[in-house]
C-alpha cells in the first residue's frame, strides 16, 4: 500500500480504485471519458483520488472512441475510453471498429448492469460482450474484482502489442463497488497469444535474394510501417536498394511524400505512376499494408506479373487477399531491421525508376481552376506549403479525404490521421480533438466536408474547453460529395439524398462562435491568403468554412469492380 499512498490521496478501498489505479499503473497520461450510472463508482473513485491523468470530456461517446484514436496514431500509445453502460457502450462501436480496421490500440472501458441482474433487460443494459466480440482485438467483462488489475494488464498488453487493436473491459457496477480487503496480483500469463515479432531470417534472405533477380520491384508502404515507428529504417532500406516506393492510405507520411521516389497513393483514387508502378512491376514488396480491396482493385488483375513478399506482423493478413510468395511474419521494424543488416546485394534499377518517375512527371495530379471558385486541391496544397508539409492532418471521409491524401505532401510518419478502413464520417472532428492533446506542439490541421463535419460537430465543445488551437476547414460543396460523384458517374446524376444546398446546411460560422470558436467564411481564392495568414498566425482555434463548387471531383478514379489500371480522368478532362 505504500506505493498507493505516496500516488493517491487516500488508500484503494474498491473496485473503482483498483481499476483506476491500474490506469495509472499503466502509464495513461490522458483519459477519454463520460458519465454515466454504471460508471459512477469510477469517477466518484477518480474524483477523490486525483489520479495523474488528464480526464477528457468529448460530447459524445463516440466522439471518445475517435479521439482515443486520434491519441494513439500520433503517440502510438493506446488510448483509452470509458464509457457508461447500454447507450454509452452501444455509441462507443463506431470506433471500436473503427481502430479495429485500422489497427489502433485502444483500450475501452464500459460500465455494466450489476451482475445479478445481466440478462434481465435491465435499465441501460447492452451485451457488449456480443455486440463487440466481432468488431474488437479482445473483450472481457469482469466477474470478480480480485481479476481488475490481471484484466486490465492484459487488455493494455493485448491491445499494444503483434498487430494492435482495440480491447474492451466491461465492467459490472458491484465489481467496481466492491470492497478491496488485499492487494490483488496483476500478473498473467498467455500461452496461446504469443505475437511473432521477429521475423524469420530465411524469409528475410529470400527478400533480399527476389531484389537481387528483380528487375522492376515496388515497394508497397503502409500503415504497419507508421505503427511500428520504423520509417527511418524504411528509408535507409528504400534509399540501399533505389526501389520506388507506392503507398496505402494509412501508409501516408511513413515514406516522405516529397522524396524522389515517392509515387504517391496506390488504388481507387491513386496516382497513375503508383498504379502502373504495382501493375508493371516483377516484385511487390509490401510492408505493412493489408491489400485492401480499395488498394487492389479487381484482384484478378492486380499485379498481374509480380512476385510478392509480403510483411505482416499478423500472419493471418498474409496469403488473405493476394498470392503471396514469400511471406515475411513480423513487426515492420524489425523486419527492416533483419532487412538491413543483410549483406547488401549490388543492383542497379535505373532505368525502372526512370520508367516510374517518367510517368509521375507525365501524369501528375491534377486540377483545374474554375474562374475565382477555389479549388479543394489547390487550398490543400496551399496548406501542405504553410505548414511546411509537417503539420497533423486529420481528415474525415469525402472526396476531401482522398484530396487531402493526394495533395497535402505529407513528410512525416503518423502524422496523417484518417479512417481507413471503416472510412466513417464524423471520425475527424474527435480525432483532431485526440491528435491534438496527444501532440499539443504540433499544428493540427481538420480537413472535412460539409456532410462529415456534421455527425459530430458536438465535439467543438471540447476543441473550446482544452482550448485546442486545431485548424477546422470545412470544403463545403453542399453535397455529400463523394456521393454526388458516384451518382454523377455511375447513377446517371440521379442524386437522390446527396444534396445540401439552400436551408439543409447550418450556418458553420454561427455554429462555430456559438461554441466560442472563431469562424471564418471564404468563398473566392483571393481571401485565401489573407485567411491562411490569420489561421495560422496564432494558436487559436479556427472553423474556416470553404466554399467550393460541387462538381469538382476526385480523380484519377478506378470504378469499383475494374483493374487499376482502368484508372479514369488520369489526364486534365
Ligand atoms: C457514417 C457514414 N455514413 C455514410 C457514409 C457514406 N459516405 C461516404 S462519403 C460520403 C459523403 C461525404 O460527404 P462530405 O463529408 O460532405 O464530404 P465530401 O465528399 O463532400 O468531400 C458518404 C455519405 C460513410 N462513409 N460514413
Amino acid at each position: 500500500m505504500e506505493e498507493t499512498s505516496q500516488q493517491f490521496t487516500r488508500p484503494i478501498k474498491t473496485g473503482a480504485d483498483l481499476i483506476v489505479k491500474s490506469l495509472v499503473d499503466n502509464d495513461v497520461e490522458v483519459l477519454f471519458s463520460y458519465p454515466g450510472g454504471a460508471v459512477l463508482p469510477i469517477f466518484d473513485s477518480m474524483y477523490e483520488l486525483d489520479p495523474p491523468f488528464s480526464n477528457i470530456l468529448c460530447r459524445h461517446e463516440q466522439g471518445l472512441a475517435h479521439a482515443a484514436e486520434g491519441y494513439a496514431r500520433v503517440t502510438g500509445k493506446p488510448g483509452v475510453v470509458l464509457a457508461t453502460s447500454g447507450p454509452g457502450a452501444t455509441n462507443t462501436l463506431t470506433g471500436i471498429a473503427d481502430a479495429m480496421l485500422d489497427s489502433l490500440p485502444m483500450i475501452v472501458l464500459t460500465g455494466q448492469v450489476g451482475t445479478g441482474v445481466i440478462g434481465t433487460d435491465a435499465f441501460q443494459e447492452a451485451d457488449v460482450i456480443g455486440l463487440t466480440t466481432p468488431i474488437s482485438k479482445y473483450n472481457y467483462q469482469i466477474k470478480a474484482v480480485e481479476d481488475i488489475p490481471r484484466i486490465i494488464n492484459e487488455a493494455f498488453h493485448i491491445a499494444t502489442t503483434g498487430r494492435p487493436g482495440p480491447v474492451v473491459i466491461d465492467v459490472p457496477k458491484n465489481i467496481s463497488e466492491a470492497a478491496v480487503r488485499e492487494e490483488y496480483s496483476g500478473d498473467f500469463y498467455l500461452p496461446g497469444y504469443q505475437p511473432t515479432v521477429e521475423p524469420n531470417i530465411s524469409q528475410i534472405k529470400r527478400v533480399v535474394e527476389a531484389i537481387a533477380e528483380a528487375e522492376k520491384p515496388v515497394v508497397l508502404v503502409g500503415g504497419g510501417v507508421n505503427l511500428a515507428d520504423a520509417s527511418k529504417e524504411f528509408l535507409e532500406f528504400v534509399e540501399r536498394y533505389q526501389i520506388p516506393v507506392v503507398n496505402s492510405l494509412q501508409g501516408t507520411g511513413a515514406f516522405p511524400g516529397s522524396h524522389e521516389l515517392a509515387l504517391g497513393m496506390a488504388g481507387m483514387h491513386g496516382t497513375y505512376a503508383a498504379n502502373m508502378a504495382i501493375n508493371d512491376s516483377d516484385l511487390l514488396i509490401n510492408i505493412g499494408a493489408r491489400f485492401d480491396d480499395r488498394l487492389t482493385g479487381n484482384l484478378a488483375f492486380f499485379a498481374p506479373n509480380a512476385k510478392v513478399a509480403h510483411i505482416d506482423v499478423d500472419p493471418a493478413e498474409i496469403g488473405k487477399n493476394v498470392k503471396t510468395d514469400i511471406p515475411v511474419v513480423g513487426d515492420a521494424k524489425a523486419a527492416l531491421q533483419a532487412l538491413l543488416e543483410e549483406e547488401t546485394v549490388e543492383v542497379t534499377f535505373a532505368a525502372w525508376t526512370q520508367e516510374c518517375l517518367a510517368n509521375k512527371k507525365r501524369h501528375p495530379l491534377w486540377f483545374k481552376h474554375q474562374d475565382e471558385r477555389i479549388s479543394p486541391q489547390w487550398l490543400i496544397q496551399e496548406i501542405s506549403e504553410r505548414t511546411d508539409n509537417q503539420a497533423i492532418v486529420v481528415t474525415d471521409v469525402g472526396k476531401h479525404q482522398m484530396w487531402a491524401a493526394q495533395f497535402y505532401t505529407q513528410d512525416k510518419s503518423n502524422k496523417f490521421v484518417s479512417s481507413g478502413g471503416l472510412g466513417t464520417m464524423g471520425f475527424g472532428l474527435p480525432a483532431a480533438v485526440g491528435a491534438q492533446i496527444g501532440r499539443p506542439d504540433d499544428t493540427v490541421v481538420l480537413i472535412s466536408g460539409d456532410g462529415s463535419i456534421q455527425m459530430t460537430i458536438q465535439e467543438l465543445a471540447a476543441v473550446r474547453q482544452y482550448q485546442l488551437p486545431v485548424k477546422i476547414f470545412i470544403l463545403n460543396n453542399q453535397t455529400l460529395g463523394m456521393v454526388h460523384q458516384w451518382q454523377e458517374l455511375i447513377y446517371s446524376d440521379r442524386y437522390a439524398q446527396s444534396v445540401l444546398d439552400g436551408d439543409l446546411n447550418p450556418d458553420f460560422v454561427k455554429l462555430a462562435e456559438a461554441y466560442g470558436v472563431k469562424g471564418i467564411k471564404v468563398e473566392s481564392e483571393d481571401q485565401v491568403p489573407a485567411m491562411l495568414d490569420e489561421v495560422f498566425g496564432n494558436r487559436d482555434a479556427y472553423v474556416v468554412e470553404i466554399m467550393i463548387p460541387a462538381t469538382e471531383k476526385v480523380f484519377p478514379m478506378v470504378p469499383a469492380g475494374k483493374a487499376n489500371t482502368e484508372m479514369l480522368g488520369v489526364d486534365p478532362l
